[in-house]
């Protein structure tokens, strides 16, 4: 059965209604990665792989959470919205900042259910977050725009959740538009849509299927490091409000000889960030072969200077390099495990799996997973006979 009716038809069974059926996609990013909380430009997209989430109103004060896929039930009441350190927290930080933000919500039902493997780092928790604020405002009318909306996802997943993230996976997943990419400035979050004119090229990832368990714990790390960072150079620079403010030549001046690491991060951000530039330029050239060097050029900094790659993930990288018909290819997201994105010539495709696969589980002893990507359209409600 279609998983959207699959989904339908389990919140009938629990809750006797008829749900408003939602469609949260994850995302991917070309380049620009941990540029998103150094105020720096990103590049991400809206991707086919989404979590769907089935809503409804309920006549008290009580919130009835499943997890379709993890066979779980969460109950409570809007009275209590404390974090319990499991998947509710994504449902019950997004109410709880509704409810502080001064939003009026009542009682909810919701089953959800996704395509986005779990751990993948294709931002399920950012759709996750999106998806419920998304029916909280259908449901009860709210009125709120869609950036008013992904801030407060965003802000569930730094104060109740408890990860730092920046802004970028709750701004693609709500924002995405089919066939384009968003250019997002994070510090005025002024963004423009470029189309993908990737003609006979395929974004695809390759999942390392590895998640480190210090990921939010060292990404937390990396973000105090860039202000670290940000605090140290403010001394002879006042003006410096973030690393998007920086140069190379302020970074070679004052902290490469003294703080060698946070250099190294900094240092990492700084070029990351003009790489993203260069990036969108080429694109707007149709010059594929510079954007795709770009890439290979965003993971060695993400590796050897950001420190957030893994083993699993750099093998992935390194295959890709030798496959013919690739272009680029890095790691994405906050690193540690999770996807490696590839930009790959569609008739080397066949080709490029086989030999992904097979060398990965030489080296690794894993299995990857490989996933072609189309690029969809922010989260919006959904219905039943679109078939997933
Ligand atoms: C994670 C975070 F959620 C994003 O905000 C971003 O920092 C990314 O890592 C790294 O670019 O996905």
């Amino acid at each position: 059965m279609n998983l959207l009716s699959q989904l339908a038809t389990s919140f009938q069974n629990a809750f006797h209604a008829d749900p408003l059926l939602i469609c949260s996609p994850g995302r991917v990013n070309l380049i620009g990665e941990h540029t998103d909380y150094n105020e720096g430009f990103v590049l991400p997209a809206a991707i086919d792989k989404a979590i769907y989430l089935a809503v409804g109103l309920r006549s008290d004060d009580e919130l009835h959470f499943i997890a379709h896929d993890l066979g779980k039930k969460y109950q409570g009441s809007l009275a209590s919205l404390a974090p319990t350190h499991t998947w509710a927290d994504y449902l019950l930080g997004v109410i709880a900042q509704f409810r502080l933000a001064g939003h009026s919500v009542g009682g909810l039902n919701c089953v959800f259910s996704g395509t986005i493997p779990m751990g993948a780092g294709l931002s399920s928790s950012a759709a996750l977050e999106n998806g419920i604020g998304f029916a909280l405002n259908e449901l009860f009318g709210l009125g709120l725009d869609r950036l008013t909306l992904l801030k407060l996802s965003q802000r569930a997943e730094n104060e109740f959740v408890g990860a730092k993230v920046g802004i970028m996976d709750m701004f693609a997943s709500m924002m995405g538009k089919a066939d384009h990419v968003i250019k997002l400035d994070c510090r005025s979050l002024e963004y423009t849509y470029a189309p993908l004119r990737m003609d006979g090229i395929s974004i695809v990832l390759c999942d390392s299927r590895v998640k480190h368990s210090l990921v939010t714990s060292e990404y937390n790390t990396r973000r105090a490091e860039c202000e670290a960072g940000v605090r140290f150079l403010q001394t002879y620079y006042p003006e410096i409000k973030s690393l998007r403010d920086v140069t190379m030549a302020m970074l070679d001046e004052h902290l490469r000889n003294t703080e060698p690491l946070i250099y190294r991060r900094c240092a990492y951000v700084v070029q990351e960030n003009q790489r993203l530039l260069d990036g969108v330029a080429a694109l707007e050239e149709d010059d594929i072969v510079t954007f795709g060097q770009l890439m290979y050029g965003s993971h060695e900094g993400l590796s050897h200077w950001y420190e957030v790659s893994c083993p699993e993930l750099d093998a992935l990288v390194d295959i890709a390099r030798q496959q013919p018909g690739v272009l680029g290819a890095r790691m994405m997201g906050g690193g540690f495990g999770g996807c490696t994105i590839n930009l790959v010539h569609e008739e080397s495709l066949d080709a490029f799996s086989e030999q992904i696969m097979k060398q990965y589980k030489a080296q690794t002893g894993k299995d990857t997973y490989i996933h072609v990507c189309k690029i969809q359209d922010g989260t919006h409600v959904v219905d039943e006979s679109v078939t997933v």
